[in-house]
């Protein structure tokens, strides 16, 4: 084996699959945008070099960000997303029957023709009707709607370059404006284990404005460290107690046990994060 497709996290570490193909890559003003075909994980999206998702275990994080709070609200029919322009979220979103509405807000337009084209499991969430995509900074679209949501979903890249307003203090403040009361809101919140300060800073920003708040895991092969974290946050509804967990849909990851487990977090996790997640 001797060509790779290579994330470096940092100096110092690295993950890398085997790389069969590449398929896609260009450049937007906002970042550089890449596909390829991998030896064991099917294909995969790079923004920036940082993994995105694989073919292989992508339902992983998208049912967990999607099903973790459409299970809990008893009627989420707006729901909005944040980035999460390779279409893997609102495609678990829209298997919802009580959804009505899915506005979808990404920044890069070249996100979502390269997954429509070239990764069409996640992609083809485009074609679905309920589904309204806007191309837009989603900092602007949370600053000036007038619209409210039951579910908001930040979907983002990690906090650098456009996605680094998305994990602070005015956005937040924006967030919590733009939803309706019972409302729930899920955020990407990076490595367990090497982005401790980061989510703590996170975790008490979102404490401010909602009092039922707390990060929970899922494992993910392609993301540094392994396991990867959400940010549950909601003024009125608890991810465990108001959880009603509809039997009949088709999983690969997500059942009642794991979204229960996902909140039980690891020693040192809980213990870092003690002052501010409240579950
Ligand atoms: N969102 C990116 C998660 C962060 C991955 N970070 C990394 N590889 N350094 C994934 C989008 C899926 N819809």
């Amino acid at each position: 084996m001797s060509d790779w497709i290579e994330e470096i996290y940092k100096e110092g570490l690295s993950l890398r699959l085997g790389l069969q193909k590449k398929l896609f890559a260009a450049k937007s003003e906002f970042q550089s945008v890449e596909v390829f075909e991998s030896t064991h994980h099917g294909k995969v999206l790079l923004n920036d070099g940082c993994f995105m998702l694989c073919e292989r275990d992508e339902r992983i994080y998208h049912e967990m960000m999607a099903h973790v709070p459409l299970f809990v609200h008893p009627a989420p029919k707006q729901v909005l997303i944040i980035g999460g322009g390779d279409g893997g979220t609102a495609r678990e979103v829209l298997r919802h029957p009580a959804v009505e509405r899915c506005v979808l807000v990404e920044i890069d337009r070249l996100v979502v023709e390269a997954c429509r084209k070239w990764i069409p499991v996640t992609g083809s969430a485009f074609d679905h009707r309920a589904l309204e995509l806007r191309i837009e900074d989603g900092v602007r679209f949370m600053r000036e709607s007038r619209e409210k949501f039951d579910v908001i979903l930040i979907d983002s890249t990690d906090p650098a370059g456009a996605a680094q307003p998305l994990f602070g203090p005015e956005f937040y403040a924006d967030v919590n404006r733009r939803l309706n009361p019972g409302g729930i809101v899920i955020a990407q919140s990076e490595s367990v284990f090497y982005e401790s300060e980061m989510q703590k800073k996170l975790l008490s920003i979102a404490s401010g404005h909602f009092p039922i708040c707390s990060l929970y895991n899922f494992t993910n092969m392609t993301y540094p460290g392994g396991l990867w974290s959400f940010l549950w946050a909601s003024r009125d509804l608890h991810p465990l107690r108001d959880l009603k967990t509809r039997a009949g849909m088709d999983m690969f990851y997500y059942s009642e046990a794991v979204h229960r487990a996902a909140f039980v977090l690891p020693r040192f996790q809980a213990e870092a994060l003690s002052e501010w997640n409240k579950i």
